[in-house]
């Protein structure tokens, strides 16, 4: 099967959108970080150079789902924005007959999505609703790429819970998150990488601190442990660290 990288993955449209100057222009967008149109025009963009790794995961989600994808299971994909992990499921499982769901509470985002992927398999459902509601059942893979972190903090096991519950035996939940460094001084090395990151990608000091506090109320990170111990309260039997890049992170829960 040939290897589908993120940008192919999405399509013509990370060369056709814009680069992220959202926090650049004289006018930056006001209060909390929203998922609206204006980021969505910019978001392969946004995401590739805010997330350390970020593309690997992508081709990456395709390999796990050629490993645990089962004959006429559900993947679902929780928080799929413009459908790059979604894609990397369809490609990954493809000739195991599998219908794939794909939720996102953002219409801009979702409306994108479907656009963008309009020649893609037929079996991709595109949802516009909340992961909340969304109706997770025989699924042998679900995943959760930089979503749950957008959750309130409450929220999460209940989610974790349903997620174990819809999977089948030998399903798993792929879980990546920004996450907090273990103490202060951890921490600080994480962030401090992470921004240095974002400077070598081209987005000044300004940009940088301007964003972080549009998602200071918006996106909640916990430490790797944290995770580890919620998976286990939702009934998960193991969860494996498979991918780590400064404060970003993403595992593999067993069912
Ligand atoms: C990718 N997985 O490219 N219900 C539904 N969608 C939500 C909710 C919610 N309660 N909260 C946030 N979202 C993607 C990237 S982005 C990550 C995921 C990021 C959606 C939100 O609209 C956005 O599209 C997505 O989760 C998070 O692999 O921007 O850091």
């Amino acid at each position: 099967m040939p290897w589908r990288g993120l940008f192919e993955a999405v399509g013509v449209l990370a060369d056709a959108e814009g680069s992220d100057d959202l926090y650049r222009r004289s006018k930056p967008p006001q209060g909390d970080f929203v998922f609206d149109e204006t980021v969505a025009d910019v978001f392969p963009d946004m995401i590739k150079r805010s997330v350390p790794g970020y593309p690997a995961i992508i081709n990456m989600i395709q390999l796990l789902a050629g490993r645990y994808a089962q004959p006429h299971t559900r993947l679902i994909d929780l928080g799929c924005s413009l459908g790059a992990s979604t894609l990397a499921l369809a490609t990954g499982a493809a000739g195991r007959d599998c219908r794939i769901t794909a939720v996102d509470n953002a219409p801009a985002m979702i409306e994108k999505a479907r656009l963008g992927t309009g020649a893609e398999p037929a079996s991709i459902d595109w949802v516009c609703g909340d992961i909340r509601e969304a109706t997770i059942d025989n699924a042998s893979i679900v995943v959760l790429n930089f979503t749950l972190q957008f959750l309130p903090t409450a929220e999460r096991l209940p989610l974790l819970q349903r997620v174990h519950d819809g999977l089948r035996p030998g399903g798993i939940l792929i879980l990546s998150e920004k996450i907090a460094g273990a103490d202060a001084a951890g921490d600080a090395l994480l962030v401090d990488m992470h921004h240095a990151f974002k400077q070598a990608n081209g987005y000044s000091k300004l940009e940088i601190s301007r964003k972080r506090s549009a998602l200071e109320n918006v996106l909640t990170p916990e430490t790797v442990e944290a995770h580890r111990q919620r998976l286990r309260q939702a009934g998960f039997q193991r969860a494996d660290v498979w991918f780590q890049c400064f404060n970003f992170m993403s595992l593999v829960a067993s069912a």
